[in-house]
């Protein structure tokens, strides 16, 4: 399904507002969770399969600023920096409504990414 395909539709319960740009088969997007009554972000999808050697392309689809680094928020809310090896160092910062490109991953195995403003908001990416 092509970026500007989602526009208004629901994905689970997330709303995709704007996507932005065209990362191909990984795209992951940034976005608000409408099923709770506060404001909630989050990755979607959470986990992505890419291929070695490809980029990820984050998509920041609403006003939200956002900064995504290596590592994850474990089940008790604490954050958990980490690099795992094979890892692309990733520190990027999102100010709402834009796009980066991340990787690329050149080593196969499952890398955490996280954002270190919003609790619980994981990616897991799997490089095959
Ligand atoms: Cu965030």
């Amino acid at each position: 399904m092509r970026p500007e395909e989602i526009i208004g539709q629901i994905l689970g319960h997330y709303r995709l507002i704007r996507p932005l740009g065209y990362g191909g088969s990984a795209t992951v997007f940034l976005a608000e969770d409408i099923n709770l009554q506060r404001e909630e972000m989050q990755f979607v999808p959470t986990s992505i399969t890419i291929k070695k050697g490809d980029k990820l392309t984050l998509v920041d689809d609403v006003a939200v600023v956002h900064v995504i680094s290596n590592g994850r928020w474990d089940s008790n809310g604490t954050q958990r920096p980490a690099i795992e090896p094979g890892a692309p160092a990733v520190q990027v910062q999102f100010n709402g409504n834009d796009q980066q490109s991340i990787g690329p991953f050149n080593t196969t195995g499952t890398f955490h990414l996280y954002c270190t403003i919003h609790v619980n908001m994981n990616l897991t990416v799997v490089v095959q």
